[in-house]
């Protein structure tokens, strides 16, 4: 006899996602992942000035908003035909790299790694850092109180296996705190060029709004080197220890096998060498990406627009109550087909494109240090993997990046808004591949579609029947006790999910 276990909200994500699995004989034999919210903002943008789009975009989500500023500047340098100076393109790439830091680094201490680390290892504390003091005070009230454990972020919401080891549990306690100060001086160091964070205020078709002076290199290059330190002693090592803690989710979690990447971090003028370049990847093999072949499905979603369309056609008419659907996100699909995105999908389209020796390097010494092969990658524990390697990749680049710029020189090329035009912003956010489509009409937007990472990823069904990336990989996951089902909600916050984003 099947029994269905609903995790809703699945907590420490962004936005409202609710997963619901069918367990027959300590298995998943099926799964639905739903988006319980609509926002709205494509249908918001209609009939507003062009340049709003950046400025309103970013605030989809408080995660990820220099990456939809970055798309929507993407759709408006092609829409205009305007080409940033190369100072603007460091510069968007610090700023985006900036945000990725503090994303992965969120993701991985403060949404991730309470399903692994045994919070209530600190009780047992007995050293004399000050803070190490306060939480064990807080966790022992918070333990002896009458706290709802299910609606607390921090406590075990269930009874699990967790890290056994008191000293390593309480070292990555320790590295939970200071990944908060990690992250707050990854927004300062982006904020040197995007005037705040995490809505930047400086990003604009044709370049960036900041000027480069001395004193701004020197002050995000101290940030960086903080930073690939925290990522070199503290991040790498805790994902191995979890790795290594907790090997099986290896096995776990594999999904749809089909990886695609938009790609990221312009490394030319003309946008086509790129520090993770695009690619698709189907039953191990790469080949390269074709942006026409995106469709999203809405048969399961509550909307009442045309399904299949090309987001370039794409429409956003909204049925709250329409039969069938299950979720407010759409199903996108690449040649009709289910694909995962991600730092998993980047990490592996460069692996196999072989042309980034630092990210043949990272992965290669991973995989000899853990005993694992490349396909073991496609996993839970792959995902956490790939995103702690990509954060060390990207950081490296940032120190570099910025020695390239030039006080003095421009950062910021003019152009005019025609009167209609269209432009396709092609980028990756932290979450995975990201599209912002722009149709410009009277100097007005006439549409704006997005397609955002997690809608990929936690997309319900499509109009075939095919199950979304991550109600496949929950699909066949062993759960030990169905009262307490860890493993799905560890198999779903490897993909790091973004409701606020997915729904937009
Ligand atoms: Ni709200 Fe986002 C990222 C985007 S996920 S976090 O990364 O776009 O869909
Ligand atoms: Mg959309």
């Amino acid at each position: 006899m099947s029994r269905t276990v609903s995790i809703d909200p699945i907590t420490r994500i962004e936005g409202h996602l609710a997963i619901h699995i069918e367990i027959d004989s300590n298995r998943v034999i099926n799964a639905f992942s739903s988006g319980e919210m609509f926002r709205g903002f494509e249908v918001i943008l209609k009939g507003r000035d062009p340049l709003d789009a950046q400025q309103i975009t970013q605030r989809i989500c408080g995660v990820c908003s220099v990456s939809h500023g970055s798309a929507s500047i993407l759709a408006q340098d092609a829409a205009y035909g305007a080409t940033p100076p190369k100072n603007g393109r460091l510069i968007r790439n610090l700023i985006l790299g900036a945000n990725y830091i503090q994303s992965h680094i969120l993701h991985f201490y403060h949404l991730a790694s309470l399903d692994f680390v045994d919070i209530t290892a600190i009780t047992k504390y007995t050293g004399r850092d000050p803070l190490l003091r306060d939480l064990k005070r807080w966790i022992k009230d918070q333990m002896s109180s009458n706290v709802i454990y299910s609606a607390a972020p921090f406590l075990p919401r269930y009874s699990a296996k967790y890290i056994q080891n008191t000293e390593l549990n309480v070292l990555a306690i320790k590295h939970y705190l200071d990944a908060l100060d990690m992250r707050s001086l990854a927004h300062k160091m982006g904020a040197v060029f995007g005037g705040k964070l995490p809505h930047a205020a400086t990003l604009v078709p044709g370049g960036v709004t900041e000027k480069v002076t001395a004193d701004k290199i020197a002050a995000y290059k101290s940030m960086i080197s903080k930073l690939q330190t925290f990522i070199d002693k503290s991040y790498l090592p805790d994902v191995a220890e979890v790795a290594a803690a907790f090997s099986k989710y290896f096995r776990m979690g594999k999904g749809c096998g089909n990886l695609l990447a938009y790609g990221v971090f312009p490394e030319s003028a003309d946008n086509s060498v790129k520090l993770l370049p695009s690619g698709v990847v189907t039953g191990g093999k790469l080949i390269s990406f074709d942006a026409t072949r995106i469709t999203e499905d809405v048969r399961y979603s509550r909307y009442s627009s045309s399904s299949g369309l090309h987001p370039s056609q794409g429409q956003t008419v909204p049925e709250p109550h329409k039969n069938g659907a299950y979720s407010w996100l759409k199903a996108p699909r690449y040649n009709e087909t289910v694909m995962e995105v991600g730092p998993l999908a980047r990490i592996m389209v460069a692996y196999l494109k072989g042309e980034n020796q630092a990210i043949k390097d990272l992965v290669n010494g991973l995989l000899a240090k853990l005993r694992r092969k490349p396909e073991d990658l496609l996993s839970v524990l792959g995902r956490h993997a790939a995103r702690a390697i990509e954060c060390k990749v990207v950081a490296d680049r940032c120190a570099e990046w910025v020695e390239e710029l030039i006080p003095g020189e421009p950062t910021f090329h003019d152009f005019n808004i025609p009167e209609t035009g269209e432009g396709v912003g092609l980028t990756e956010a932290p979450r995975g591949a990201l599209g912002h489509w722009l149709k410009i009409d009277n100097y007005k937007i006439g549409r704006y579609q997005c397609v955002a990472p997690t809608t990929w990823n936690c997309s319900p069904r499509d109009d075939n029947g095919n199950r979304g990336a991550v109600e496949q990989a929950l699909t066949g996951t062993p759960i030990a006790d169905s009262k307490n089902p860890i493993e799905a909600t560890r198999v779903v916050r490897s993909f790091d999910p973004c409701i606020a984003c997915a729904v937009h």
